[in-house]
C-alpha cells in the first residue's frame, strides 16, 4: 500500500492531473466527503486528507509514504526540526500552487525610509524562519509576531509595521490597502518522499515520480 498525503484546495486540485498522469483516479472529493483516507482506483494507493502544514510531518514519521506540500511550508518544518532535509527526500518540484513569498506593508508606511533609518520593524507572519532568514541577510533588526492566519489584518491595526505572507495575484494585498515592497522567494510545491518507504517500496514509488516527472517533462530524477 502507498499512501499519499496531500491538502484540501489548491494543492488536492493542482494535483489531480499529475495522479491521472500516473494512472491514478481519486474516487471521493475531499471538499463534499468528511472521509480522510480516499480510495483510489488502484488497490495500492490511498490518499490522506491533511492539513497543509501538518504534510511534512506525515510524510517524515512514515504516516505517510509521499506527500506534496509548498516550499514555504517545507522551510519551515525543516526548520522546527533544526534545518537539512528532516529526513525528507525531494525529487520533484511539481511547479504546481505557484505563488512567491513577500513583504508588504501599509500603503503609507516608508518601508525603503525606516530599513534606511536601521529601525527596528515589528513583523507579523506565519512564516517565522523564512522572515527570520531573510531580515537577518539584509541586516534588518525585527521583532517577528507569530500569527496564524489573516496577517494583512496586523498593520491595518498597527499590531505590526509590516507582514511577511504569500502573495499570489495581489488582490489580498489590494483589498488592504497593503502594497508589496520586497519579494522574498517564489514558492511552488515540492513532492516528498518517506526515506524508509523508498527503501522498502521503492518499485511503485518510483512508478509515481517518473510518470510524475514524465508528466512534467522533467527528466527522471536519481534516486538515492
Ligand atoms: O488553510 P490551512 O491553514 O489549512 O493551510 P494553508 O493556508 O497553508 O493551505 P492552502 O491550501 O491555503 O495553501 C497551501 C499551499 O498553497 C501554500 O503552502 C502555498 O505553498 C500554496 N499557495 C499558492 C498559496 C497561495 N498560492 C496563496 N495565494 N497559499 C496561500 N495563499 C493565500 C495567501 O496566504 C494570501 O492570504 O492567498 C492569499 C493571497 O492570494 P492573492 O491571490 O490575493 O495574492
Ligand atoms: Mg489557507
Amino acid at each position: 500500500m502507498i499512501t499519499i498525503a496531500l491538502s484540501k484546495g489548491r494543492i488536492f486540485e493542482e494535483t489531480l492531473p499529475l495522479l491521472q498522469a500516473a494512472g491514478i483516479t481519486v474516487l471521493d472529493d475531499p471538499e463534499t466527503s468528511r472521509k480522510l483516507i480516499l480510495d483510489t482506483n488502484q488497490p495500492g494507493v490511498r490518499v490522506l486528507v491533511v492539513r497543509a502544514t501538518d504534510v511534512p510531518t506525515y510524510v517524515q514519521f512514515g504516516g505517510a509514504d509521499m506527500g506534496i506540500t509548498g516550499k514555504d511550508t517545507l522551510l519551515e518544518h525543516a526548520s522546527d526540526w533544526g534545518g537539512g532535509s528532516a529526513g525528507l527526500f525531494q525529487p520533484l518540484d511539481l511547479q504546481i500552487a505557484k505563488c512567491r513569498i513577500s513583504v508588504a506593508v501599509r500603503a503609507d508606511f516608508d518601508y525603503a525610509h525606516a530599513v534606511r533609518q536601521g529601525a527596528r520593524l515589528r513583523v507579523a507572519t506565519k512564516y517565522v524562519a523564512i522572515a527570520r532568514d531573510f531580515f537577518a541577510s539584509k541586516g534588518v533588526h525585527v521583532d517577528l509576531i507569530k500569527l496564524y492566519g489573516s496577517m494583512e489584518l496586523a498593520p491595518l491595526v498597527g499590531l505590526a509595521d509590516a507582514i511577511v505572507d504569500l502573495v499570489s495575484t495581489g488582490n489580498t494585498l489590494r483589498a488592504n490597502n497593503l502594497i508589496e515592497v520586497e519579494r522574498i522567494m517564489d514558492i511552488s510545491s515540492r513532492l516528498i518522499v518517506n526515506q524508509a518507504a523508498l527503501k522498502l517500496k521503492r518499485e511503485p514509488i518510483r512508478h509515481i515520480i517518473s510518470a510524475f516527472s514524465d508528466a512534467l517533462a522533467q527528466p527522471a530524477p536519481p534516486l538515492p
